[in-house]
């Protein structure tokens, strides 16, 4: 076990009433926490996790909308870590809905007997490094208090929703009389919006699951569209059990080959090993007809290039263009809905029956890129010189992503350097992982990790086993802190930014940029290598003895 050392000079705070000491405090029990807790605990190690909800689940607790369920197949979207735990738990869907990913969370922290390390309703407000002690200082909304020699983010990077401000001051939000929903902080108690007059605004992948199903329910449907999303079917259904059958029967083979992936996912999908530009017209048509047919993300695995060739991108684009017209009905209404983006810059969406929702009597398209929202009204909204009335408005506008989650802490590292200053042009961080100037913090699915283009369970297990593997690395030579050096941090972004620039993701505003959250740093966050590149990176640092980690003892 790692030993609270260097705690003989308790802060006058602590004399008061000492703080509780911990090895390592974990802030967060989604799936990265949850596993966090898991593997460091099992140590030997003193862990707790700090979740601001009053459940463990993380995103799939807040993301609660009607509609919400996966885009990455269940079988592939679930931790690995435990091979009982994936031979015995069994899916019900090809993608999980919501309620199932949160049964297997709660599941998952009863079998591995980890609630009697998790504070719940435990917001943490603070985190500031002493360079004394040499350990975390941790509070929370609530009065609690805490100390640890290392402190783990597992924050999610899509866990602060994004609420515009809309017509400001003036017309603001808060002056809609009716009631206001976001799709990131949906009530838990049921909510009945049959008859209702509904708006959405935003069609990015949670719009895109929510309107039909809204569209099912409520009398009116306007959905307020500023950019086009492409949307594949997810082609949802019953877990096929004879595909489940073959998977379990060599679970392991089959996770090391997605791990293999770029994404972390879809091995069974691999791409065909040339340009979309070397296969002719007919050979094209059929590799996306099949993919479309397949269903999923899968559709921009069908050629090497369509994420890194703008031209072979394109040709995948019009396919989808073509799939849109085919789908609705009204021709305007159809090129409304076409997007005109790089496919793949912004995440691509997988939906059911989106596009043939516009042809339903009760659903309006509005766009409000060329007729911007100019102010929320008590009745609606103004949009193109014209009054939208509804009565409940749900927002689905999304997150601000990466590091607007870290920023709603008030973290600071050596110095008292504040990690909203550190950031202000953009999230400095070392292999996605460390900030220099913030010793002994782990970043989980951070920025500058390939964390937005992993399978998120891909992702957290491999940080998570990372960071276990140099916390022993540590103790086992009795060194005290780690903590990425200036130099080592500006050449891993600049190697994150080099990455963007020979993809097709720096051609479209997006949250991978930032874009999204107006005033926010225009800045390509996560890592686009791909997962096996990036991993074999963080290997590579940790076999050298962590150089670019400045380690003292
Ligand atoms: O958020 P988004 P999301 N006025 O940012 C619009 C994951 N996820 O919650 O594109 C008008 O994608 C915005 O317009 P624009 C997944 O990784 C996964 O949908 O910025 N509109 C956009 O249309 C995903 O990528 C699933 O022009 C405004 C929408 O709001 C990520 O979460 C399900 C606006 C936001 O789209 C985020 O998805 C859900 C404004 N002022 C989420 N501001 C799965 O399927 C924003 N918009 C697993």
């Amino acid at each position: 076990m790692i030993t609270a050392s260097r705690q003989d000079q308790p802060s006058p705070e602590d004399r008061a009433a000492p703080a509780q000491a911990f090895d390592v405090l974990i802030v967060g029990a989604g799936f990265g926490g949850l596993y966090a807790l898991h593997k460091l605990r099992g140590m030997g190690l003193e862990v707790l996790a700090l979740e601001a909800a009053e459940s463990v689940g993380g995103t799939w607790w807040v993301n609660r909308y009607p509609g919400a369920r996966v885009d990455i197949q269940s079988l592939e979207y679930s931790y690995a870590f435990s091979e009982d735990l994936q031979q015995d738990w069994c899916w019900t869907e090809r993608y999980a809905a919501q309620p199932e990913l949160l049964r297997y969370a709660n599941h998952v922290a009863d079998r591995f007997d980890l609630r009697r390390d998790i504070r719940l309703n435990t917001r943490v407000l603070a985190a500031h490094f002493d360079e004394v002690a040499r350990r975390w200082r941790v509070s929370s909304a609530d009065g609690g208090r805490w100390t640890a020699r290392f402190l783990v983010l597992a924050t999610g990077p899509l866990s602060s929703p994004n609420l515009p401000a809309f017509g400001g001051a003036e017309g603001g939000i808060e002056r809609f009389a009716g009631r206001v929903l976001h799709s990131a902080a949906w009530p838990k108690e049921p909510l009945e919006l049959r008859g209702r007059d509904v708006a959405v605004i935003g069609t990015g992948s949670s719009g895109v699951q929510l309107i039909p199903t809204l569209a099912d329910q409520a009398r009116a449907l306007t959905v307020f569209q500023r950019t086009a999303a492409y949307v594949v079917p997810a082609h949802n259904g019953p877990l096929d059990l004879a595909w489940e059958a073959r998977i379990k029967a060599d679970y392991a083979g089959f996770r090391a080959r997605n791990r293999n992936t770029y994404s972390g996912f879809g091995s069974e999908l691999t791409p065909r090993p040339i340009s979309a530009l070397d296969a002719t017209a007919e050979e094209r048509e059929a590799a996306f007809e099949e993919r479309w047919q397949v269903g999923g993300l899968g559709l921009l695995s069908t050629f090497r290039d369509l994420l890194t060739n703008p031209r072979a991108n394109e040709l995948a684009a019009e396919f989808v263009r073509g799939k849109i017209r085919q789908a609705v009905r009204d021709p305007a209404t159809a090129e409304r809905l076409c997007p005109h983006h790089p496919i793949g810059c912004k995440r691509l969406c997988a939906g059911t029956g989106y596009y043939e929702t516009f042809n339903r009597p009760n659903v309006v398209l509005v766009d409000v890129n060329a007729h911007p929202i100019a102010a929320i009204t008590p009745a609606g909204l103004v949009a193109g010189a014209r009054e939208h009335r509804f009565d409940t408005l749900v927002l689905a506008t999304g997150f601000d992503a990466f590091t607007g989650p870290v920023a709603r802490i008030d973290l600071r590292g050596r110095g008292g350097l504040r990690i909203q200053d550190k950031w202000r042009g953009g999230p400095l961080n070392y292999l996605g992982l460390a900030v220099a100037g913030f010793p002994n913090l782990f970043h989980i699915a951070g920025p500058g990790s390939t964390s937005a283009f992993t399978n998120f369970f891909v992702m957290v297990e491999h940080h998570v086993d990372w960071v276990a593997d140099c916390l022993a690395w540590l103790d086992a030579r009795g060194h005290t802190t780690i903590e990425a050096s200036t130099e080592a941090e500006s050449d891993w972004v600049a190697f994150v930014n080099a990455t963007a620039e020979k993809t097709v993701y720096l051609g479209c505003k997006s949250w991978y940029v930032g874009d999204n959250v107006p005033g926010k740093p225009h800045v390509f966050m996560p890592l686009a290598c791909g997962f096996p590149a990036y991993a074999k990176r963080c290997a590579a640092v940790a076999n050298s003895g962590y150089e670019g980690f400045i380690i003292e003892a």
